[in-house]
This record gives C-alpha cells, sequence and structure tokens, in this order.
C-alpha cells in the first residue's frame, strides 16, 4: 500500500478544519493547483518552445515584462476565472484590478492577490522562479461591484497564502493559517504530492539573504548589520527570486532582507502580492516579519495595491537580533 496524499486529497481533508465551510475555499486552492502544474509545464520547456525572452513592453510597475511572465498571468487569472469561486484578482502584471463577472447562482466571495512568475530576470539563464498568492474573502456584500478598495486589507486579513517554487524540482507550499505543508510534483503521475508536512522554520541559521551589492545604497544601520552577518561567518546565498532566496531559509533558517535603497525609498517589493503572502507563510511556520521601520509586515495599511514595502524575513531569533542590533546603533548613533 503506498502513503501518497495528493495536493487535492490534501486539501480536501483539510477542509473540515474549517466550521460552516462550504468548499469554496477548497475549490478554489485546487483550482490554484492546477495552475500552477500548468505554468510548471511551460517554464520547464521554456527553452524548447520559444518562449523565453522579453515581451518587449512594460508591466505597471514600469519593469520589461518576460513572456513567460505573460503566460503565467494569463493561465492563473484563466483557472481562476474558470474555478467560479474568485469575484476578482491583482496581479502585478496588470495595472488595474480584474473583476471577473458574476456566475449564475453563485457568490464568489475571494479575492485573489498574485505575482505570477516571482524573479522573472532568473528565465533566460535557467535559474530557479516561483509564483506568489494570497486568498482574502471580500468584506462588502457579494452583489454589489467589487472595487480596488475591497483589495486594501492588511497581511493579518489572508484566508490563505501560498507559493510556488520552480526549481530543481516543483514545490507548492501553502497556509491557511493552521499550519505550513509542501507538496512536491511527481511529473510521472502529474500530482503534488505532500513531501514536507508541518514546516517550521529554524530558530536561526547559517543564512543571510540581501542583494549585497546595493550596499552602499543601503540606510547606515543596515550596512553595519550586513557586516555583522558577515563577522557572524553567516553565509551569503542570493538568487534574485524572492520565493527561491526564501524558500531556502524556510528550511535551513536564515535572515532575508530587501531594505530599502536610495532608487527604492519605500522598498522594492510588493506589500499586496508578495510581502503579505510570503511573511503570512514564514509566521504560521514560526518565523518573523519586519519592514525597515520594524513593524510587523502582516499589520502594515495598504493603501494602493502596487505599493511597495522594504522587508526583513525569516527564523525568528535572527529577526530579533536584528532589531536589537539595529536599535542599538541608532540609539547609540543619537547620544
Ligand atoms: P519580479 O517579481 O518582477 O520578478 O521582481 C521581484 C524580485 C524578487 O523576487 C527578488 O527578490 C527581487 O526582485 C530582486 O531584485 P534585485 O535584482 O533588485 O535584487
Ligand atoms: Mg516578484
Amino acid at each position: 500500500m503506498n502513503n501518497i496524499v495528493t495536493l487535492d486529497e490534501f486539501i480536501i481533508k483539510r477542509q473540515k478544519d474549517f466550521q460552516y465551510s462550504s468548499g469554496e475555499l477548497t475549490g478554489l486552492l485546487r483550482d490554484i493547483g492546477v495552475a500552477a502544474k500548468i505554468v510548471n509545464r511551460e517554464v520547464n520547456r521554456a527553452g524548447l518552445v520559444n518562449i523565453l525572452g522579453e515581451f518587449g513592453s512594460e508591466n505597471a510597475s514600469g519593469e520589461k515584462v518576460q513572456k513567460l511572465d505573460v503566460y503565467a498571468n494569463e493561465k492563473m487569472i484563466e483557472c481562476l476565472q474558470n474555478s467560479g469561486e474568485c469575484c476578482g484578482i491583482v496581479s502585478e502584471e496588470n495595472e488595474n484590478i480584474i473583476v471577473f463577472p458574476k456566475m449564475e447562482g453563485k457568490d464568489s466571495k475571494y479575492m485573489v492577490v498574485l505575482d505570477p512568475l516571482d524573479g522573472s530576470s532568473n528565465i533566460d539563464v535557467n535559474v530557479s522562479v516561483g509564483t506568489i498568492f494570497g486568498i482574502y474573502r471580500r468584506k462588502t456584500k457579494y452583489d454589489t461591484p467589487l472595487t480596488v478598495e475591497d483589495f486594501l486589507q492588511k497581511g493579518s486579513d489572508l484566508v490563505a497564502a501560498g507559493y510556488v517554487s520552480f526549481g530543481t524540482s516543483t514545490i507548492l507550499v501553502y497556509t491557511t493559517g493552521k499550519g505550513v505543508n509542501g507538496f512536491t510534483l511527481d511529473p510521472s503521475i502529474g500530482e503534488f504530492c505532500l513531501s514536507h508536512r508541518d514546516i517550521m522554520i529554524p530558530d536561526k541559521g547559517n543564512y543571510y539573504s540581501v542583494n549585497q551589492g546595493y550596499y552602499l545604497k543601503f540606510d547606515v544601520e543596515m550596512r553595519r548589520y550586513i557586516d555583522h552577518c558577515s563577522d557572524l561567518n553567516l553565509r551569503l546565498r542570493y538568487i534574485g527570486s524572492m520565493v527561491s532566496d526564501i524558500h531556502r531559509i524556510l528550511f535551513q533558517g536564515g535572515i532575508y532582507l530587501y531594505p530599502k535603497t536610495r532608487k527604492y525609498i519605500n522598498g522594492k517589493l510588493r506589500l499586496l502580492y508578495e510581502c503579505n503572502p510570503m511573511s503570512f507563510i514564514v509566521e504560521q511556520a514560526g518565523g518573523k516579519a519586519i519592514d525597515g521601520n520594524l513593524e510587523r509586515i502582516l499589520d502594515k495599511e495598504v493603501t494602493s495595491i502596487h505599493e511597495r514595502s522594504s522587508i526583513i524575513i525569516g527564523s525568528p531569533l535572527m529577526v530579533d537580533e536584528m532589531v536589537e542590533f539595529v536599535s542599538r546603533y541608532t540609539n547609540d548613533f543619537m547620544s
């Protein structure tokens, strides 16, 4: 007898964790799993189908869009719309919210925020990329038009969040606020299979992850903290895909930082669909996530859908130590 648990089986079993659940979130999560498989197929054969390279346009944040970004975005939107459980989405690739037409006899109450392909500069060189998603429940009446304000919820309001890491294998990690579980795609059967049950981040680890190339563009206390990491002989790892960098830290322990820089005065990463979902997952695994002002990411007000934030996230003792280090440095500096 085999003891393989597929993502679908697991999601259905977990439905009973939610009182009065009607299966809508379960359905939505399963549809995201299907979308992840479709995107995975394309990521894997990207080099073969001449889909690599830039699309020739810019996204809502003024960055070059890769063909695969466009494909991943289209597929995610298609799957979410067909699912019927989602009333609208915010995607990194679309400037405005996308509102799905109401399906006959359905009151879709969930909204999805997503970064369809994170770390897209890695695509052309065969390095890991990822997908990030977060699920919110809308707070306004389901029969009124969905507006941008509906999406401006704090990270602490997330109902579920997850990511897919397209690396040496493809892993989907998600949480519905009751622990974190990981599923590895078995290409021979085309199913995500439970491979990492109840993931807990190590209290501390040997890695720090930051774009050290921007060292001189960081504030002085951040530069001193990075020197401190180096003094501690921590190992520097930076893939340039938040999903992949945080995935390492989730399993092996460490700290990931994307502080504000002179160019990105509020940080670069997007609060709604990058920082919040990843912070929810890491907190659920016992970790911590704050911004450069030492405020908990999940408590931050979201004022616009493509808003950016600085982020420091990872093993709890290391985030605590970073806060202590920076506070001490600031106090010494002021006195
Ligand atoms: P993307 O979602 O447009 O691909 O950009 C986000 C990515 C993160 O995944 C990654 O951590 C960061 O940008 C890398 O930025 P930088 O090249 O400035 O270090
Ligand atoms: Mg991204």
